[in-house]
């Protein structure tokens, strides 16, 4: 169950700081990619808790972090709300008939139903806790209903959010009919992930910069922290962590019922300790390019560590590992927060 990493969450003292990296399990491990091969295609994978649960372990072996995520998609919500999502190879996810109108929200599925269909990620959480070794936590998640929406209405990732913009500004009724809906599957969706056996929950928004900062709150901090309240007032032991990403503006605006504030890259650390870091346990925030460099890891370690003093802080990026980042430099970035906090 990861004590000592739930007790960071929740701002316990604890022996040492713990750490884990976003998108710790994917392709810059080759143990990865052979498990991928294996099954074809990353849908396949999702779908597979055997090859899910294999997957989410790796870099709790190979790597070295207190945690371990648990390998899924957060686009798996809006397929199973009866979207047909594909991933095309070299251009990314893609939903054949993104949602345009009333009519095409209203053809979804709603909450009850949706969820059950997830009764694959519930199996890959019992496999995973069943081989976890019991000092480690099991991270569940989910995206956010923005980041999740960007692609419902866009169809696709995009640069610009044109699409969903235009709904924002010319349409916010329909927009927020969609957030509802996707809000009330997740509660769900997350609430059975808590029974299936996670530890953590952890919420990514990780295309809130897109949104302004006078209308973040309303288009999606709001719904994250209605999430939030449904899953606290039922299992108040269940840290949750909040990832909305590149807002720095907002830090002043952020309220609610959760555990850890996920401090992005772009977000001084000291900025956000001296905003959120008497309310919040802070997450964060390596620049994760500093991976390329061991020296650049390092120091950069060491600052945060220096601004954070081992107290309130998960060591973690500020985004995702990327792909091309050899494995020894990421196991290097463990062993230094290791290192600093004492473990
Ligand atoms: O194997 C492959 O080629 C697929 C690459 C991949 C992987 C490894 C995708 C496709 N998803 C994942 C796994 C994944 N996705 C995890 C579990 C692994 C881990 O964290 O260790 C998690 C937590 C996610 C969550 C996710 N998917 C987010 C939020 C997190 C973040 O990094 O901001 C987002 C935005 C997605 C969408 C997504 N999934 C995959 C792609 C290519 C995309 C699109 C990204 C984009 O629009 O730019």
């Amino acid at each position: 169950m990861g004590k000592i990493f739930v007790d960071a969450c929740m701002g316990k003292d604890t022996p040492y700081t713990p750490v884990w990296m976003m998108r710790q399990a994917g392709r810059y491990l080759p143990e990865y990619m052979a498990v991928r091969a294996q099954a074809g295609n990353f849908l396949n994978l999702c779908h597979d808790p055997k090859k899910a649960c294999e997957v989410t372990l790796q870099p709790v072996d190979i790597v070295g972090v207190d945690a371990a995520i648990l390998f899924s998609d957060i686009l798996v919500i809006p397929d199973e709300m009866g979207m047909d999502l594909s991933f095309v190879k070299g251009e990314g996810p893609k939903f054949s008939d993104p949602i345009k109108t009333q009519e095409d929200l209203d053809r979804l599925i709603g909450a009850d139903e949706a969820a059950s269909k997830l009764t694959y990620v519930f199996d890959t959480i019992k496999l995973i806790k069943e081989q976890l070794s019991d000092d480690k936590a099991l991270i569940g998640f989910t995206g956010a209903p923005w980041t999740l929406a960007t692609y419902m209405i866009e169809g696709q990732g995009t640069k610009t959010y044109n699409i969903c913009k235009k709904m924002m500004y010319s349409n916010p009724e329909l927009l927020h009919k969609i957030l509802a809906k996707v809000t009330e599957v997740v509660k769900l969706y997350m609430e059975k992930q808590i029974q299936a056996g996670i530890d953590v929950v952890q919420i990514f928004d990780s295309w809130a910069s897109a949104i302004e900062p006078s209308n973040y709150d309303e288009f999606s901090w709001k719904y994250m922290v209605e999430i939030a309240d449904y899953l606290k007032e039922k299992y108040p032991h269940i840290p949750i962590i909040m990832f909305p990403k590149g807002v720095p503006a907002f830090l002043d605006k952020v309220y609610g019922n959760f555990d850890v504030f996920g401090v992005d890259w772009a977000t001084p650390m000291s900025l956000a300790k001296e905003k959120l870091g008497d309310k919040y346990v802070l997450q964060g925030n390596m620049e994760p390019c500093r991976l390329y460099s061991k020296e650049q890891t390092t120091a950069c370690v060491e600052d945060i560590q220096k601004i954070m003093g081992g107290k309130r802080h998960i060591f973690n990026l500020g985004h995702g590992i990327l792909p091309d980042v050899p494995v020894e430099n990421a196991i290097h970035f463990v062993k230094e927060a290791q290192r600093v906090s004492g473990k």
